[in-house]
């Protein structure tokens, strides 16, 4: 009869073969040439889904991104290093604002530019804070307490930086820039009710007045917002039919040509007070949200927005990858 100890080893061993195996396997699909995916004559880079949850991983362990706290300093840091050793120039842009509350906030956007001496540029962009107050949680307790934002900021962000890795790796036809916006989600508390609108989205507000070149002009933007969640779905946003009907539907075709279509749905979204709508209204760039929105909820957005469940039980990889493959097919079929 074999001793405890022995079977004990046996166990340990196949867990080790087991790891080295799966390890291999995913080196193997990174440096094969399935990471290059053949699109009639023009090459496009294979979106890492993996890589992008990753990222939304690494902003959620740093904490609540709420501005003024270390947390937020922190994970601004690390995005800054992470976005300029992808980007050709980066930009920093801090600022002082004004929150509804009378807090003066300390932000920084951040602006990743690709090829900068291109005219014909295409914008991509997402909020990097998360909200101070969990005040949709169920429990009242939760109203003003922070939460991880890992949907609700951190999963845009995600799939930019990794589309930032891929432009890094594979140049684009036309130039591209990807902001990361600060200060998106400091509106006002949901027993304030003073309906200010402008509350909201701070960080672009202040990026839309003063862009960091002051002749900054693109085709169109992309905004990504709650991108991560299960179960997503992508509705056409009211201000991007105002302003970028044509822009959506290139999207949204894309999307649905890839296999996507049941999360972009061809169905009116609601009208959205977000960074894109100050991006449309100030700078005159035509722009797009791409924005989970639902029509089973009282709030029409996913079924954790501002609660404390926005956490990474809810982020799925399949959304991630079904937003990030869309978005770097749009990116690099613009300008061929
Ligand atoms: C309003 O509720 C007015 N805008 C929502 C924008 C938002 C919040 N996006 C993410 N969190
Ligand atoms: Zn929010």
């Amino acid at each position: 009869m074999k001793s405890p100890g022995f079977i004990y080893i046996l166990i340990i061993l196949s867990f080790l073969f087991h790891r080295c195996g799966s390890g291999e396997d995913r080196v193997r699909q990174q440096a094969g040439p399935s990471n290059v995916v053949e699109k009639t004559e023009i090459k496009i880079p294979g979106f890492n889904a993996d890589s992008a949850f990753y990222f939304v991983e690494k902003q959620v362990s740093f904490g609540p991104r709420v501005p003024n706290t270390e947390e937020h300093r922190a994970c601004g840091d690390w995005l800054e290093a992470k976005l300029r050793a992808y980007a050709d120039t980066l930009y920093v842009q801090p600022a002082r604002v004004r929150a509804w509350d009378g807090t003066v906030l300390n932000i920084r956007n951040f602006i990743g530019s690709f090829k900068p001496d291109k005219t014909n540029r295409i914008l991509l962009c997402a909020h990097w804070d998360s909200r101070p107050w969990a005040d949709r949680d169920p429990d009242p307790a939760n109203h003003y307490k922070p939460f991880d934002g890992a949907n609700d900021g951190a999963s845009g962000v995600g799939v930019l930086l990794e589309i930032a890795r891929l432009l890094s790796i594979h140049e684009p036809a036309i130039g591209v820039d990807i902001i990361f916006f600060d200060a998106e989600d400091y509106g006002e508390h949901e027993n304030s009710r003073g309906f200010d609108r402008d509350s909201w989205a701070l960080g672009s507000q202040h990026w839309a007045r003063s862009p960091h070149r002051p002749d900054y002009m693109a085709r169109f933007g992309i905004l990504l917002d709650m991108v991560g969640a299960s179960g997503a779905s992508f509705r056409h946003e009211g201000y991007s039919m105002m302003y970028a009907p044509n822009i959506v539907r290139k999207v949204w075709a894309r999307a649905q040509r890839l296999g996507f279509g049941h999360f972009f749905i061809n169905d009116e979204g609601g009208h959205v007070i977000d960074d894109h709508y100050y991006i449309n209204t100030i700078r005159n760039i035509p722009t797009i949200n791409i924005i989970d929105q639902r029509v089973e909820t009282p709030h029409g957005f996913f079924p954790y927005w501002h609660t404390m469940k926005d956490n990474m039980d809810i982020i799925d990889i399949s959304t991630l990858y079904a937003v990030g493959k869309t978005v770097t097919h749009i990116v690099y079929e613009e300008g061929r």
